[in-house]
């Protein structure tokens, strides 16, 4: 694409619009936000840095119960079954990764992390493995199985269970019999774990097994050693699996010894497979506090969902009954991540609650890593034209997650110019379904507006939509689900500030993004033309006042060109620019800096083609490769309110991409939106 097309977009129908001095009175929230902390078990792991996540049959997805909570409460999923040597390699070469492909695509395009079980275990090992007599056969047969099945999956397991359940019950410590074990001897063990090292270098490996939860027993010692040996000679090993299928006593009073003495190794240590008989809440509160007491314990996942998904379903050994409701050990559970249970009743709003709850437990937030690497979805959304919106693109989008949606805005490029749309859905895969709610029709009205950004302004009880009319524009909404009920454009400047006024050139004046810290908001802008501007108010001001214009960075043009976010980084002192680039392929990428206040200035972060934030080379394309543009979007936050807080880690991002061979008027270009989850993240 020439970049120069661009030029000349986005001037369609100049509002002479005049300036609003009004301050915005703050009106009762018809739809108040609940407290984003401890909302579920899966964002209040992530708190801490670690995962929440469930173990998931793919005969379940048809399931809306299921797949409700499913979505709503886990961001891990483990495939039940599907990924095992029975489901995935029947017959000796044939590979068969349907079930496990439903559910990896579907975790993946939900932003839920994906645990790999399991390579090699002598349970659920189709017999002709099993009858395998030759070593030399049976070897080359493991490695292939560990190759293939790691390769399909490559890049998008963060934690595989290499080996499973290899030692025996009882008092010797030793392996158990397999065929693995008799024909190849101890050493089969060593060299899986090396075949998957080279297999998927990225994924952690894990050993995983059960009866090993008790530090006095002869199994978790036998594993203890093999884990130091491991260790010691250099064999790549980075996590113990602890399955924790307990009785109803719950885990032994050492559990969290045993997790601090593998840890202490060197190696992570996870819950993989927690259930406990009757899922008593003292149980599995002790249960999860030894991990938050472990800073190593980098995840819990629990077997199933509902009591009835459970292999031992006659135990009700889970969190949440055969209703699907939650059971009193799922708020013990919460409670034990650093959460708050709901209370039963509706709470009335409070100024605050838009807030996210500060870090707690052991790993707190980390400061942002310096290089990025990505997966992305296939597109999520394409325009929806009706009889009388004839979309071309669909572009610019701002997300929030409220309420137990996504609630997604965004430019509609057409002939007749830009104008925005709202749409909202529970999960990523009904965005494509989503209803198409276009804002013209409402009081935000026709004519160019463009670029939205949205967010809830904790104080006023009001939801913001900031966007472009060429001017910087907004309405406010007491409901954000109510797309009827945003106010008419105001403006929040009378005219173009002078500095912008002199620097844009033949540039244009373009994507507003507002952000406020606890004294005052800022507004930054961008003019095709290498400039980053920033203006700020008084947080009590806030929408009126905007003043002191400035230039908050530059460059050259493309290098700086337009779609800047800014971004609070949760847990730290940290705060987050990302700026659109054109290229020198003529695609659009993001660059990324990073400071300490939001009128400081700017330290490169990942800034370059070479190692960019995100663009084409740190983007991997599991389901094709639709777009060689990463442009215009917006980070899925930790909140909703003016503080526009992200997670640390886990990062994903909203963006718009396109077919590569379309070209012709920029206005007509096919945009449309696709998701990019952070494949590189160490939490
Ligand atoms: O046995 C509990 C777990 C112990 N650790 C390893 C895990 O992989 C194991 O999970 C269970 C699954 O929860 C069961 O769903 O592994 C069992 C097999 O050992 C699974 O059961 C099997 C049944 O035995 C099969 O008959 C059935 O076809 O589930 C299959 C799929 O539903």
């Amino acid at each position: 694409m020439n970049p120069l097309k661009r030029l000349g977009r986005r001037r369609a129908s100049v509002l002479s619009l005049l300036a609003v001095g009004a301050l915005v009175t703050p009106v009762a929230a018809t739809a108040a936000p609940d407290a984003v902390r401890a909302s579920t078990l899966g964002a209040q792991a992530a708190q801490s840095g670690r995962y929440f996540g469930t173990a998931v049959a793919a005969g379940r997805l048809g399931d809306g119960t299921y797949t409700g909570i499913l979505d709503r409460e886990f961001n891990s999923v483990t495939p039940e079954n599907e990924m095992k040597w029975d489901a995935t390699e029947p017959s000796r070469g044939q590979f068969t990764f349907g079930a496990a492909d439903q559910i990896a695509n579907r975790a993946q395009a939900r932003g839920q992390r994906l645990r790999g079980h399991t390579l090699v275990w002598h349970s659920q090992l189709p017999g002709w493995v099993s009858s395998i007599r030759d070593a030399n056969t049976l070897r080359g047969v493991m490695n292939n199985h560990i190759t293939t099945v790691m390769n399909r999956y490559k890049g998008r397991i963060h934690s595989w269970d290499v080996v499973n359940e290899a030692f025996a019950d009882g008092g010797s410590g030793q392996h158990r019999p397999s065929v693995f074990q008799n024909l190849l001897g101890d050493g089969f063990i060593e060299q899986a774990f090396r075949t998957a090292r080279s297999a998927d270098p990225a994924a952690k490996l894990c050993y995983n097994d059960y009866n090993i939860e008790n530090w006095s027993d002869a199994k978790t010692q036998g594993v203890y050693r093999m884990v130091r040996d491991f260790k010691a000679r250099g064999v790549p090993i980075d996590c113990v699996g602890l399955q924790a299928h307990f009785g109803t006593g719950g885990p032994p009073s050492n559990f969290q010894t045993t997790l601090s003495n593998f840890a202490a190794l060197g190696v992570d240590v996870q819950i993989t497979e927690l259930d406990i008989a009757q899922a008593s809440p003292t149980a599995y509160a002790n249960t999860v506090r030894a991990c938050m007491n472990v800073a190593r314990c980098t995840g819990i996942t629990v077997w199933g969902i509902r009591d009835s998904d459970s292999w031992r379903a006659t135990e009700n050994p889970l969190l949440f009954d055969r209703g699907g409701n939650k059971k009193p050990a799922y708020n013990a559970v919460l409670t034990a991540l650093g959460g708050t249970p709901a209370a039963p009743a509706a709470r009335p709003p409070t100024a605050n609650r838009g807030t996210p709850a500060a870090p707690r437990g052991a790993t707190d937030a980390a400061a942002l890593p310096s290089r990025y690497s990505w997966s992305s979805s296939g597109t999520l959304i394409a325009p929806k034209p009706d009889a009388t919106h004839n979309i071309a693109g669909i572009k610019d989008p701002t997300v929030v997650q409220y309420n137990g949606k996504y609630h997604v805005f965004a430019s509609v490029a057409s002939s007749s110019g830009y104008n925005l749309v709202y749409l909202n859905f529970t999960d990523w895969s009904q965005a494509g379904s989503a209803t198409h709610h276009y804002l013209d029709r409402t009081a935000i009205g026709s004519g160019y507006r463009a670029a939205p950004q949205v967010f809830y302004h904790a104080q006023q009880r009001l939801w913001y939509l900031v966007y472009q009319t060429s001017n910087a524009s907004f309405s406010t909404n007491p409901d954000i689900s109510n797309p009827n009920g945003w106010s008419a454009p105001r403006n929040f400047y009378a005219s173009m500030p002078d500095i912008i006024r002199q620097n844009i050139g033949n540039g244009h004046w373009v994507d507003m993004w507002v952000i406020c810290d606890s004294a005052n908001c800022y507004l930054f802008s961008s003019d095709d033309n290498g400039h980053l501007y920033r203006s700020q108010t008084a947080a009590g001001q806030f929408p009126n006042g905007f003043t002191n214009t400035v230039i908050a960075a530059q460059d050259s043009k493309y290098a700086l060109f337009e779609a800047s976010n800014v971004y609070k980084v949760h847990g730290t002192n940290q705060y987050l620019l990302l700026v659109e680039a054109i290229g020198s392929d003529g695609r659009r990428y993001f660059r990324s800096w990073t400071s300490g206040s939001l009128a400081g200035s700017w330290t490169p972060l990942a800034a370059s083609e070479s190692n960019p934030f995100a663009r084409a080379n740190n983007v991997t394309f599991p389901s094709g490769a639709w777009t060689r543009d990463i442009s215009h979007g917006e980070m899925i936050r930790a909140g909703y309110d003016q503080t526009l807080t992200i997670p640390s880690c886990r990062l994903q991002y909203l963006y718009q991409g396109m077919n590569p061979n379309a070209g012709g008027d920029y206005n007509l270009l096919p945009w449309r939106l696709g998701l990019l989850t952070q494949t590189n993240s160490t939490c």
